[in-house]
């Protein structure tokens, strides 16, 4: 299986997160992506190539220009008023009810106020090599999806940071640009065909899912901890199933606490029925492998066993396979994790 890697990922080396009321070292670290590239550049069957470069028009068919502006310049405006700084994080964020009764606010001038225009929570850090390594990640998922659009009948992009988290307007939950969100639009733009995202991380993909809630030529299908005690916390649960034309095409999949590898595969098995029916051309899965027993941030409990049946399920549906990198942040088990799914989809 052809891997799509690039170490530009490497510039965005955050320090510290703030995370429940606590600045800590970061669970989103180069570490992750490197344990897999290790992993599976010691297994003969994965043959690595670097992302061709694709601009920021793909990116934008999906995000607000405003959005990729900041982010591009954030850092720099930032610190030049605050040199000392290294990890820009929101101190204001820009909730509508602040503005309740008047018309909608616009950007703030200020780059302080900026930044929390366009972020969302506190624990995603822009620094100042984030951009580049968040087009990086762009460019591998695209260059992933046009080895599948090409004929490879499942290729796997390592993709850092990762993307779901990513609404077409905000970056957050260690997210910045949504991978998976820009690859699948552009499938189904180009080709004119239907296009199914599978998300299989431990955290709901609220970017995903807001992205394309009123779509149907985008499928998003995910299995997730329950929103009612699992991040994103206010957006993932079962009776959000799209709007408008968009009605029917997203379906959730909240598991309870403690989830082991037969109640995993037996709503992955739901899941999959539901993609068959949608019947779109493409798979494109977020592939988090934080479901994993010892995650640190998750409770749910499959093994590196159901990681390989997960792979073998999806596997079953007979499509060509747009596997990208999301979560997994016990690094130690992260490689074999991968390595295990990906084997089930037949590496
Ligand atoms: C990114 B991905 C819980 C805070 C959660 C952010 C988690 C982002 C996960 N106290 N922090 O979906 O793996
Ligand atoms: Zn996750």
């Amino acid at each position: 299986m052809k891997v799509v890697y690039t170490p530009a990922h490497l510039l965005h080396d955050p320090q510290v997160e703030f995370e429940t009321s606590v600045a800590h070292s970061p669970f989103e670290h180069i570490g992750r992506a490197e344990r897999i590239r290790e992993t599976l550049q010691a297994d003969p069957r994965f043959e690595f190539l670097a992302p061709t470069e694709w601009g920021t028009a793909p990116i934008e068919a999906v995000h607000h220009p405003g959005l990729v502006k900041f982010l591009s310049e954030g850092f720099r405006l930032y610190t030049a008023e605050h040199p000392d700084v290294s990890h820009v994080v929101p101190d204001v964020f820009y909730r509508p009810a602040l503005r309740d009764k008047m018309s909608a606010g616009r950007e703030p001038q200020s780059i302080n106020g900026r930044v929390g225009y366009w972020c969302f929570e506190t624990t995603t850090p822009l620094t100042e090599g984030t951009y580049q390594a968040a087009r990086g990640a762009v460019d591998t998922a695209l260059t992933t999806a046009q080895l599948v659009l090409d004929g490879e009948g499942a290729a796997y992009g390592l993709c850092r940071p990762p993307g779901h988290h990513a609404t077409s307007d905000l970056y957050g939950g260690y997210c910045f640009f949504n991978n998976a969100a820009i690859a699948a639009h552009h499938i189904a733009a180009t080709t004119g065909t239907k296009v199914t995202i599978l998300d299989v991380d431990y955290h709901h993909g609220n970017g995903s899912q807001q992205i394309f809630y009123d779509r149907d030529d985008v499928q998003y299908v995910s299995l997730h901890g329950d929103p009612a005690r699992a991040y994103p916390y206010s957006i993932g649960f079962a009776d959000e199933t799209g709007t408008g034309r968009g009605l029917g095409c997203t379906t959730n999949y909240p598991m309870p606490v403690r989830a082991d590898d037969d109640a995993y595969i037996s709503a992955l098995g739901d899941a999959c029925e539901k993609i068959a029916a949608f019947g779109p051309s493409t798979l494109v899965v977020s592939l988090g492998l934080d479901t994993f027993i010892t995650d640190p941030i998750s409770d749910l409990a499959v093994t590196t066993d159901g990681m390989r049946r997960s792979g073998a399920v999806v596997r079953q549906l007979g499509l060509p396979t747009v596997v990208l990198q999301e979560g997994g942040y016990d690094v130690n088990a992260l490689g074999r994790n991968v390595q295990a799914w990906l084997d089930g989809l037949g590496a």
